[in-house]
């Protein structure tokens, strides 16, 4: 493979970790340029029609939509992420468009302006890890990924996902994993995995953390509180 990647990220986005773990787990040669969302250069604007992250540059060539990246991604390596069963591989699209339904669901969470909003939010997330939980307990392969021993695309979509939950632990114990346990069990194997790991600059957890207290949400209020309580 001899075309250059360059890969238009943000430090927080998930969308950009999806695409950073497929890289790394295809081993793919890519630079990563970060830009500032609150202020989007022109340059950006040009190459993302929707001004979001990411985008991939393929020879200076742009692609936007983490899924379509992903799927890009697998059709011009050897190395396979997705099953070579058709059902399943469109199964496990299905999933990641679940992930991306998750993702929502963590946003319209950590922005509640109050605490009842915050309550039905959290409860909304809950439930659909109790899907995935279903999902899993009714699969004829049992970890330590979505789909058995093999790392998956699903498992990509999902990663950014749980790694939201590693900060909001610190704050308060939301409870949304008690009734999951092959949740939990698939939280912590991505979280062990290299790809996912390299996925986030080590300051990840501080700079989520000035962002989550910057929204002015009640999840902010209660950042606030508990480092009060903790000083
Ligand atoms: N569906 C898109 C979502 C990308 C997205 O929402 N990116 C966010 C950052 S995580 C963004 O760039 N937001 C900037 C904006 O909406 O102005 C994908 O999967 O790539």
């Amino acid at each position: 493979m001899t075309s250059r990647f360059t890969l238009i990220s943000h430090s927080l986005c998930p969308y950009v970790q999806r695409v950073v773990i497929v890289l790394e787990e295809k081993v793919i040669p890519y630079e990563r340029i970060d830009v500032d969302l609150a202020n989007k250069p022109e340059w950006f604007l040009k190459v993302s029609p929707l001004g979001k992250t990411p985008v991939l540059l393929v020879d200076g060539m742009p692609i936007f939509e983490s899924t379509v990246i992903c799927e890009y991604l697998e059709e011009i390596t050897p190395h396979r992420m997705h099953s070579q069963d058709p059902l399943a591989r469109a199964q496990h699209r299905a999933w990641m468009e679940f992930a991306s339904a998750t993702l929502n669901a963590i946003g319209a969470m950590y922005g509640a302006p109050d605490e009842r909003t915050l309550a039905a939010k959290v409860g909304d997330l809950r439930a659909k890890f109790t899907q995935i939980e279903a999902e899993q307990s009714s699969a004829e392969q049992h970890g330590p990924y979505f789909a058995g021993e093999s790392f998956c695309m699903v498992d990509a979509a999902f990663s950014p996902v749980f790694r939201y939950f590693d900060v909001f632990d610190t704050i308060d114990d939301f409870g949304i994993f008690t009734h999951t346990p092959r949740v939990r069990a698939w939280r912590i194997a991505l979280q062990q995995r290299d790809s996912v790991r390299k996925a986030v600059r080590a300051d990840y957890p501080e700079l989520l953390r000035d962002f989550l207290i910057r929204r002015k949400s009640e999840l902010s209020r209660r950042m606030t509180q508990t480092t009060i309580a903790a000083n």
